[in-house]
């Protein structure tokens, strides 16, 4: 019988053991972007990205197969006009979480392949400077959805 319960909070243990289920890499969540019309040539994809380790990550590039080029954009406030600026680099520190939203930063893509279609999705590579990668999905919303997100 005490054979049978070392057993069971060992397997408690192995379940919740921070150690296990602690993530070796950034976690993405919900990422989104809008329709667009029949020739628009760049969109912009929103995601919410943590860090629950206890290293630092550097997402160095982007890439996706529906656009020839993704860059990291940041806004930038010259002579009082918001514009766009490529980051070289995105740090994402030990147990902290970036945000790419609308009016802040954002991943660009350029070079749209098709026309993005409300209810759609497509893959998106985010490359770390160690040269692994995570990929994820991006979810395509409808336009109307857009004035629940920009003030
Ligand atoms: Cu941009």
């Amino acid at each position: 019988m005490t054979n049978y319960k070392y057993i069971f909070f060992s397997l408690i243990l192995f379940f919740c053991s921070p150690l296990k289920s602690g993530e070796e890499s950034l976690t993405f969540h919900g990422a989104y972007t809008f329709e667009t019309f029949p020739k628009q040539k760049a969109c912009a994809v929103y995601v919410s990205i943590f860090n629950n380790t206890d290293k630092d990550f550097i997402i160095s590039s982007a890439s996706s197969d529906i656009s020839e080029k993704a860059e990291i954009h940041g806004i930038v406030i010259e002579k009082e006009i918001t514009k766009m600026k490529k980051m070289e680099n995105l740090l994402i520190q030990s147990k902290q979480q970036v945000f790419l939203q609308p009016g802040g930063i954002h991943l660009m893509l350029m070079g749209l392949k098709h026309q993005l279609k409300d209810g759609s999705s497509f893959d998106v590579r985010f490359i770390l400077d160690d040269g692994s990668f995570n990929e994820i999905k991006v979810m395509v919303l409808n336009k109307k959805m857009r004035e629940n997100f920009i003030e």
